[in-house]
């Protein structure tokens, strides 16, 4: 196939990705907005390389003319999550989004010994390497400068923690070209193991992390309010007031109380709205 050829191949596959991209972010982006935690940590995409495809192609030796229906990660999507339970949020967004603007075609669910009943649909089947992810193929409909196409997608959701293992293991294998060394096997299955471990742990303590998480941020947003509204003060030419309110600030800041940096943010909220009613 020629290089414009493959161009206009890939070009729906790009297009995917970059939809698909802004429409997690936003549901990311609109769960932080309303103060919540976003089950989705990150998120990537990529089309497949040329010569990857190839080598599919070879792998599998089916035809050329075949090679959309058979490879159904030309596009990928990848999700990463902190806990194993936003899997669970993650992967029912896409099945909730079915018939509507994706269909859902295929579920490869390896995630091996986690509760499945969490899940809409798909039990588990874990590979042999010890990778683990749950992965959904979707149809996807694109409307291209060439007209309309539907374009088969493979959606990854994994944790941090299964990403960490299965981006080594992905090396590894490329650097000995997936005929790993017998000890490096092992250690990937004990490795592997670990993550699972890992993941169960933060799970049981995911109540605390989510607490703390939410602390932080509440913290961070008062300050950033507090600093904005000095600013302001300056701005509105009240600079004895501003230096007033900054000592105060990083008294309060050093012993580090939240309370009364709320209290301190709605003083300062009230002030530069009094300011400006009477300007
Ligand atoms: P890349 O470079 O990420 O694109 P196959 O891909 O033929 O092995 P299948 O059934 O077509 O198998 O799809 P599967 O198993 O869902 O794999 C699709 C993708 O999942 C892979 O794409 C990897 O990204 C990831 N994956 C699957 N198994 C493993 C594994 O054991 N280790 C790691 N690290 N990743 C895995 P590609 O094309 O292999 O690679």
């Amino acid at each position: 196939m020629g290089t414009q050829n493959w161009q206009k191949l890939l070009m729906p596959y790009h297009q995917a990705v970059d939809e698909l991209l802004l429409k997690i972010n936003q549901l990311k982006d609109q769960s932080i907005q309303m103060g919540k935690i976003s089950p989705i940590e990150s998120v990537v995409g990529r089309v497949k390389s040329i010569s990857s495809i190839l080598e599919k192609i070879n792998k599998y030796g089916f035809p050329m003319e075949d090679l959309e229906d058979k490879i159904m990660d030309i596009g990928g999507i990848r999700i990463i999550c902190q806990f194993i339970e936003d899997i669970y949020q993650v992967a029912n967004m896409f099945y909730d989004r079915n018939g509507k603007d994706l269909t859902v075609v295929k579920i490869k669910n390896y995630l091996e010994g986690i509760d499945q009943s969490h899940f809409k649909s798909g039990l588990g089947v874990p590979k042999a390497s010890g990778y683990q992810s749950y992965h959904i193929i979707i149809r996807y409909p694109v409307f291209t400068s060439f007209g309309y196409r539907e374009v088969l997608m493979e959606i990854q959701i994994r944790t941090l923690a299964m990403n960490f293992w299965a981006i080594i293991e992905h090396s590894l294998n490329y650097k000995y070209k997936g005929k790993l060394p017998e000890n490096i096997k092992e250690r990937l299955t004990n490795t592997a193991l670990t993550v699972g471990q890992l993941d169960h742990e933060m799970s049981i303590i995911r109540d605390e992390i989510l607490a703390a998480q939410k602390l932080f941020k509440m913290k961070s947003g008062t300050v950033n309010d507090i600093l904005d509204n000095i600013n302001n003060l300056h701005k509105l030419h009240q600079d004895q007031k501003a230096i007033d309110f900054e000592n105060e600030f990083e008294n309060l800041s050093e012993k580090e109380d939240l309370i009364q940096l709320i209290l301190l943010k709605k003083e300062l909220q009230a002030e530069v709205g009094q300011i400006k009613d009477s300007v």
